[in-house]
């Protein structure tokens, strides 16, 4: 494949020079940012993750960040997850829906203080809609993207990892709380989180200056621990049922058809956006949804469109993410699949890239 150029459009991160010197081999581009795909190899990359400790720079999942007297107001209009019990040290997987209920984006929302929130976003521009709809209804709060960066502690032995820079209470961190914690004296902020089923960790730094200084104690102190630097791995994620925004739902899919019927509350979500549609696809349930696949034969090319799922001549769904698994010993794959074909155990033939081959409903994923 040829290369990118570099630009001002494809932003660097705080941790790109530690990034390089560790060898990444591929990249992708996140909101209009740099994000590592491979080190060593793509499978290497998956065994070192499920055994030992990666460091992952993924300062591409940006902040939209909300501050003032309506930030929770805007917050709760944003996603029809119910947020009334949610309170400040808490993050929430949110679906965000446009007024038709089409997905918009899945962040991680971080509750700072009442009036203070991060929306820790995917790959798509969700400042422009957050702007938009603050200044439509003249809500009284600020929205930027501030200078926060998000480096991920994954794997196994991360609690190891970070009791020795954080102290051992951070082994009692809950999944999606956060702390406040100090690096060299600055305030960062640390959650029990991060994008794949390995265990983790996910450090928001504050001011990119001291991305790299932090990239080194992390490195000095796992050395022992075989920590490298690492990144989402797409083998690992599909096992695990982690949805990529942009690959496997767009705006052209509600949450209920991409399983995330479970963070909708839209009877007591008041005044979310996409309210009355979203009342009805829940009512009616969805006719199409994301399933786990099996895909047989050897191992598949890169997933780079949707590959039709067709019987007797009819596309009846589309798999958008898929790659041959090392540890089930076949090819694992995200689809969304017609509720006429998705009952665990029905064989659909698949059109991959290299020729047809057959695509078995899997009935949950690998983890
Ligand atoms: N962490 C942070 N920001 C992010 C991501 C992240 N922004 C981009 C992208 N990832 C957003 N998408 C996801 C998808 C899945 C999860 C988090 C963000 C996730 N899901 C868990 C699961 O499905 O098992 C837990 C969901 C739950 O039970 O609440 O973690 O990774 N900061």
């Amino acid at each position: 494949m040829a290369l990118l150029s570099p630009s001002r459009r494809i932003r660097r991160t705080p941790f790109s020079d530690g990034v390089e010197a560790a060898g990444v081999k591929a990249y992708t581009v996140y909101n209009h940012m740099l994000l590592p795909t491979v080190f060593d190899s793509v499978q290497a990359d998956y065994h070192h993750l499920k055994k030992h400790v990666q460091v992952w720079d993924v300062a591409c999942e940006r902040q939209v960040e909300l501050r003032g007297p309506d930030a929770g107001r805007l917050m709760q209009m944003l996603t029809p997850r119910d947020l009334r019990g949610m309170l400040p040290g808490q993050c929430y997987y949110v679906p965000i829906v446009d007024e038709t209920g089409g997905m918009l984006n899945d962040p991680v929302a971080v509750k700072l203080a009442e009036d203070r929130w991060w929306i820790s976003i995917a790959d798509s521009d969700l400042l422009f809609w957050v702007k938009g709809i603050a200044n439509g209804y003249r809500l009284d709060v600020l929205i930027d993207e501030p200078d926060v960066s998000p480096l991920a502690i994954q794997g196994p032995k991360s609690d190891d990892l970070m009791a020795r820079l954080f102290g051992d209470e951070i082994r009692n961190l809950r999944f999606f709380r956060f702390g406040w914690y100090t690096f060299e004296g600055r305030d960062i902020v640390i959650a029990r989180s991060g994008y794949s089923k390995q265990g983790g960790f996910e450090i928001y730094v504050i001011g990119g200056d001291i991305g790299m200084p932090l990239w080194h104690a992390l490195m000095e102190a796992g050395a022992d621990l075989d920590v490298r630097a690492g990144c989402p791995n797409v083998i690992e994620r599909i096992e695990g049922g982690l949805l990529s925004y942009g690959n496997d739902m767009t705006r052209n899919n509600t949450p209920h058809e991409c399983g995330l019927g479970r963070f909708c509350n839209t009877e007591t979500a008041i005044g979310c956006i996409g309210r009355d549609a979203l009342l009805r696809v829940a009512r009616e349930g969805p006719v199409r949804q994301i399933r786990p696949l099996t895909i047989d034969g050897g191992p598949v090319p890169a997933c780079e469109y949707p590959w039709p799922l067709m019987a007797e001549g009819e596309k009846v769904g589309q798999i958008t993410s898929a790659a041959f698994s090392p540890d089930h010993r076949t090819n694992v794959a995200i689809g969304m699949v017609r509720m006429t074909h998705w009952k665990p155990g029905t064989r659909i033939t698949l059109e991959a890239p290299d020729g047809a081959r057959e695509a078995v409903v899997q009935p949950q994923f690998w983890n």
